[in-house]
């Protein structure tokens, strides 16, 4: 892969999000939703990479764009693997909360697991404490791992979990432990990447969301020298089929190398709205204000970049140039 492609992908997810921005707490989130696809599918046919989408937003039949198999970019250049969610966190926006963002990744042809729609469980930790989780372990395990990894009392760790019904027993069991925990209304791609920052106060994600978000995190978390665990969690025969065909063992914990293979990635997020990392998009009249996350596995580089748009010269909010 191309280096210079990070900062391609930059363009991307900050068209995304300035355009999905201009949606925030409006309670409307399919039109935050389709304004970030449509600006991140205009710009990704800018950049030379022949790509194809293996995490989208849905089959062709049911998405109109960026649907998996969408083949994306000029056609020349580097054959990659796309994921996108070009705006993770419609609630959010829709009512102008916290941490959403408009995020992708790409690896090099075929390395990204074709994760099926449905339900991850899912661990994730920063650098200090790789290879001392495990999804399979009690969560008092894990967290006592990361104190000891992250030189604290389990009293100082945090753990952030999407605030819902099925993580009653998971909440119980942080809250008997005696750490601490951030609940997030929705946005668990920002949880996992969080924990790889220690300025975001948060260490260990646990509990499900969707498997093509873990994915997408996962690549993050590579790139920061992070670990995420997943399992696959099908809700119904249906989901249970889907996984057999696509030769997937719902029993298996997916690790680093299921999830991206390979040595080489890019992630590249702009925030939406506020999060502790990201910086929302600020609209000042005649210009954009974006704040994009965007890292390299293979360098390790991690950029954070601060763009300036002028909406008079791009009125469609979307940057060609
Ligand atoms: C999570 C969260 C996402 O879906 O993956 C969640 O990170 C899982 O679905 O932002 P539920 O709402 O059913 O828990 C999102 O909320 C949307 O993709």
């Amino acid at each position: 892969m191309e280096r210079s492609l990070s900062m391609e992908l930059v363009r991307v997810t900050e068209a995304a999000a300035i355009a999905s921005s201009k949606w925030m707490g409006r309670g409307l989130k399919n039109e935050a939703d389709d304004a970030a696809t449509t600006a991140m599918r205009t710009v990704f046919d800018t950049i030379p990479m022949q790509g194809v989408v293996v995490i989208g937003e849905g089959e062709m039949d049911e998405a109109p764009m960026l649907y998996i198999g969408e083949e994306l970019g000029t056609g020349h250049g580097p054959a990659v693997d796309v994921a996108v969610d070009p705006l993770e966190g419609t609630n959010i926006v829709a009512a102008g909360g916290w941490n959403a963002l408009a995020v992708l990744a790409i690896a090099d042809r075929g390395n990204l697991l074709n994760a099926p729609d449905m339900y991850m469980e899912k661990i994730a930790v920063g650098p200090e404490s790789v290879g001392k989780i495990d999804i399979n372990a009690p969560i008092i395990d894990n967290l006592r791992a990361v104190a000891k990894a992250k030189n604290k009392d389990i009293e100082d760790v945090v753990a952030t979990i999407l605030d819902r019904e099925r993580h009653q027993d998971i909440i119980r069991q942080i809250r008997e432990a005696g750490a601490r925990i951030k609940l997030i209304n929705d946005g668990d791609v920002a949880g996992a990447i969080n924990t790889a920052f220690d300025k975001t106060g948060v260490d260990i994600l646990f509990g499900s969301g969707g498997a093509p978000e873990g994915v997408i995190a996962a690549v993050g978390l590579k790139c920061l020298g992070g670990e995420l665990q997943g399992k696959l969690l099908p809700q119904n025969d249906e989901e249970a089929q889907r996984c057999k065909d696509m030769g997937l063992d719902v029993n298996q914990v997916l690790m680093m190398d299921d999830l991206v293979k390979g040595d080489d990635a890019i992630f590249a997020a702009t925030g939406v709205t506020d999060g502790e990392l990201l910086r929302g998009v600020q609209l000042k009249g005649s210009f954009a204000e974006s704040h994009t996350l965007v890292m390299r596995a293979k360098s390790g580089t991690v950029r954070f970049v601060e763009g300036r748009h002028s909406l008079k010269k791009k009125p469609n909010l979307v940057m060609n140039d």
